[in-house]
């Protein structure tokens, strides 16, 4: 058993039962293996039996280790080009439809092999993890067929190999209509659904992802693909409501969706439906600013409502080449109007619930020691500042990484 108590520090420890940021001046942390067993005061501590390591913080702020609950971090190539014809004033939808956007990224994904993938995904992961990530969900949906769909979840379980983070994996196979399927949208949507048993059998996917969009996949076919997933005990999330009001978030809710991500377009009802069925939103300002939305997601409402928000960064190459979650906080804060308070509890507790992983997101004992101690005064830096990341320490499991 190896013991580890990290003093002179102060905790943001995200615990519900505390009000905001549940802060701790003059706290502490012990860890017992991978588990914290106290978060509070130092003056509180449990004794300590046996001769523990000790992490001297020297007054710093120690919050729960990141996550980023929404990425599309394994691709292969760039969209570069796509950007400069955007920049000349071409738009997502346009490119889309010529062929563009996704489909080009189909493409580049198909003609590299597994070891690429990963290759190609380190130096996002590395930049994620340099911000004090300790956790990253992966889609895939760039494959869009069985072969290549189970090669980009191989490549993003593999991740967790080659460095000390946790990877949460999901299967995006509704994200985009290949070529070869001629305009047939039902009929890939059949194919989806016949991918899915195999991927269980392989333990590749934690759970299940849709787009739900006029340029790509209607209500009713994202519902079959849905009923699918129930049926092998997968959970469900959606991308929804993100460039126009198809009553996704509601369609979310309906079946229960660990979250509903993006939402400029979501409605009161679709709010409240989420309220019901505890379905976090997930929101996404890099995708916001990068394609130049105007209209932002409800955040008003989602309050009013009682919806638990999240914030990620949505790493795609087509839409949000954002391999920072400090820059997502700023950006939840300064384009969403979101609190510190919300955007911190956005990028741990939240987006553990939009995970429904319940052991990790706070400081509380019981849960995963999985930490960032960062350089600040005082939390809100961690917000308000653009581009300077004071990361001095990741710890994983109570060990440091
Ligand atoms: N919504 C998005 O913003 C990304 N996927 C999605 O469903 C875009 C992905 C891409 O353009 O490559
Ligand atoms: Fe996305």
């Amino acid at each position: 058993m190896s013991t580890t108590l990290f003093r002179n520090a102060r905790l943001a420890t995200m615990a519900p039962d505390r009000p905001g940021l549940g802060l701790v001046e003059k706290g502490a942390i012990l860890a017992r293996d991978e588990r914290i067993v106290h978060a509070g005061p130092e003056a509180e501590l449990p004794t300590i039996d046996g001769d523990p390591r000790i992490v001297d913080c020297e007054g710093r702020w120690i919050t729960p280790g990141l996550i980023d609950c929404h990425t599309h971090l394994v691709w292969a190539g760039d969209r570069a080009r796509e950007f400069e014809l955007r920049l000349a004033g071409a738009s997502y939808e346009e490119i889309a439809r010529a062929g563009g956007g996704i489909v080009s990224s189909v493409a580049a994904l198909r003609a590299a092999s597994e070891d690429d993938l990963v290759a190609q995904a380190l130096p996002r992961l590395d930049a994620l993890l340099a911000e004090g990530a300790t956790t990253v969900e992966i889609k895939s949906g760039y494959g869009l067929d069985a072969a290549n769909e189970a090669k980009s979840l191989r490549a993003a379980r593999r991740l967790a190999q080659e460095r000390d983070v946790h990877i949460v994996t999901t299967f995006l196979g509704a994200h985009a209509l290949p070529k070869e399927m001629n305009g047939d949208k039902d009929a890939y949507i059949a194919a989806v659904i016949a991918m899915l048993p195999g991927l269980v059998r392989e333990n590749l996917a934690d759970a299940v992802d849709g787009f739900c969009e006029g340029i790509a996949f209607s209500p009713e076919q994202i519902a079959r693909v849905f009923d699918a997933a129930k049926a092998l005990g997968l959970p469900v999330k959606l991308h929804a409501d993100q460039l126009s009001n198809l009553h996704g978030a509601a369609l979310a809710a309906r079946y229960g969706a660990l979250s509903a991500d993006h939402l400029e377009h979501t409605d009161e009802a679709g709010a409240q439906a989420m309220a019901r069925a505890g379905t976090v939103a997930v929101l996404l300002p890099g995708a916001f600013y990068f394609i130049r939305e105007t209209k932002v997601p409800p955040v008003d409402l989602f309050r009013k409502a009682g919806v638990r928000m999240a914030l990620a960064t949505d790493c795609n190459p087509g839409t949000s080449p954002l391999t920072s979650l400090l820059l997502a906080l700023n950006m939840g804060a300064t384009l969403f109007r979101m609190t510190v308070d919300e955007c911190l509890a956005g990028v741990t507790r939240e987006a553990a619930r939009a995970l429904r992983r319940a052991d990790i997101g706070t400081l509380e004992p019981g849960k995963r020691c999985d930490l960032a101690i960062w350089s600040i005064g005082r939390p809100a830096e961690l917000v308000y500042r653009m581009g300077f990341n004071p990361l001095h320490m990741r710890v994983r499991g109570g060990r440091i990484a």
